[in-house]
């Protein structure tokens, strides 16, 4: 008999206050069903439910009560409409036009959330927002995830999370093109906004965040955000988001690959390649309130061939930049000005880093600055294992920076590859270790 923890137990037990929507927890192993009377207050029992609980993917970390098969876009849309903690909406291969709004009404909770996701995974489902100003929305909505879908044809968005949005994953999707309303300014891949209420622990990961083609604009980003606690961005493919043609409001809104900015904190942006983008990543930004981000940690990064910046610091407050990895940029790291905040200040730590040139601070900032690796263009052969295809793992050869690093101190745990630091004799400079 499978053990079954705590609530279920408890409740089963002592048969005490049911509603319609409480739920249920176990962690099983296979299969089963188990019977369970639903009762609430002293009328007695109300109803009885037999439940399934399919937990056979142990991969999951959620206990799903209910799947939702799904084939139109109809269906689609009643899913998410009517969607209850435990539900799986699963869909099957095709294009649904379709935009999805999630809120308090459906939302899932921590024990039971709600997963959204391909029946055969990434590549057969596409939603298609058809041009509606956000493909997927989440409003006052907790514990809802994503997985597996191509998310695309939106005007603006392709998800969006506002109004205390929270607990939000996000993760293995293609998130591309949803800028069909141009020019380009306002235009997120994915965008939080906390004017009214702070989105918080939306998790983002392992998902490619891209663009096709570049409409003319100047106000675009992959990721970008107001206001935001505790994102997690990490492990993505973030490429091609670049050729701005006008500064309507900040010059670092224009092709930034990940802005969090106006009072965002405590994000952690980690493990993530970033390509071809204009800037890579701005710590901070050009936004509504001062400063733009406090703490943070940008880490085990690799960025490259940004056309102006790799990572642009801006009106930053107790961040840490650190074991990344950046070539061909057309700078490696500026600190800078917040021109909407001009007495602002910048305090960041830059440690260990692989960088493609100098440190431009173009305005005064405090914080610590070592460990860093300069790299001459002409010894990339001799540092990392392809250069040319942008394998940035290290070579033998790589003596200035194997073992290099300095003060690694407890923010850094592992490499890009999740092999735990330090490898041999210390740790590496830049996002990998050396791994004979
Ligand atoms: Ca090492």
């Amino acid at each position: 008999m499978p053990q079954v923890e705590g609530p279920l137990k408890q409740r089963s037990e002592r048969r005490l206050n049911y509603g319609t929507g409480d739920m249920i927890s176990a962690n099983l192993e296979p299969v089963w069903e188990m019977s369970v009377e639903i009762s609430r207050g002293p009328r007695g029992p109300l109803a009885a439910a037999l439940l399934a609980v399919f937990t056979s993917d142990p991969a999951a970390a959620a206990d799903v009560l209910r799947r939702v098969p799904v084939t139109s876009a109809a269906q689609l849309d009643d899913a998410v409409r009517a969607a209850q903690p435990g539900d799986m909406i699963l869909i099957a291969p095709g294009r649904y036009r379709s935009k999805l709004r999630f809120t308090g009404r459906n939302s899932g909770t921590k024990l039971a959330p709600i997963i959204m996701t391909a029946r055969d995974g990434l590549g057969t489902v596409v939603i298609d927002g058809a041009g509606a100003d956000i493909t997927v929305k989440f409003s006052a909505s907790a514990h809802v995830q994503i997985k597996a879908l191509d998310i695309t044809g939106g005007g603006y968005h392709g998800a969006f999370f506002d109004s205390g949005a929270h607990d939000i994953v996000i993760d293995g999707s293609r998130i591309y093109d949803n800028h069909g309303r141009g020019p380009l300014n306002s235009h997120a891949e994915l965008k939080g906004s906390g004017g009214k209420g702070r989105p918080r622990q939306i998790t983002i990961t392992n998902n490619e965040i891209f663009h096709t083609r570049h409409p003319p604009g100047g106000n675009f980003q992959g990721i970008d955000c107001n206001f935001c606690d505790d994102f997690l961005i990490a492990g993505n493919y973030l490429h091609d988001i670049r050729e701005p043609t006008s500064e309507p409001y900040s010059h670092y809104d224009r092709g930034a690959c990940i802005q969090m900015k106006s009072t965002s904190q405590n994000t952690l942006i980690e493990r993530n390649r970033i390509a071809r983008c204009h800037i890579g990543i701005v710590l901070g930004g050009e936004g509504l309130a001062s400063p733009e981000h406090r703490g943070g940690i940008v880490r085990n990064n690799l960025i490259y061939d940004s056309d102006e910046i790799g990572i642009a610091i801006v009106n930053a407050t107790g961040g840490t930049v650190t074991h990344n990895t950046l070539f061909r940029n057309g700078e490696a790291i500026r600190i800078a000005q917040d021109g909407r905040y001009p007495e602002s200040q910048n305090q960041v730590d830059v440690t260990n880093n692989i960088l493609d040139g100098p440190i431009r601070a173009m305005t005064e900032w405090e914080g610590t600055i070592k460990g860093n690796y300069f790299l001459e263009p002409n010894l990339a052969d001799q540092v990392f294992r392809n250069p040319s295809a942008r394998d940035f793992r290290l070579r033998a050869t790589a003596l200035a920076v194997i073992d290099q690093a300095v003060g690694m101190g407890s923010k850094v745990s592992n490499d890009y590859d999740g092999f735990v630091r330090p490898q041999g004799a210390g740790a590496d400079i830049g996002a990998f270790e050396y791994r004979p």
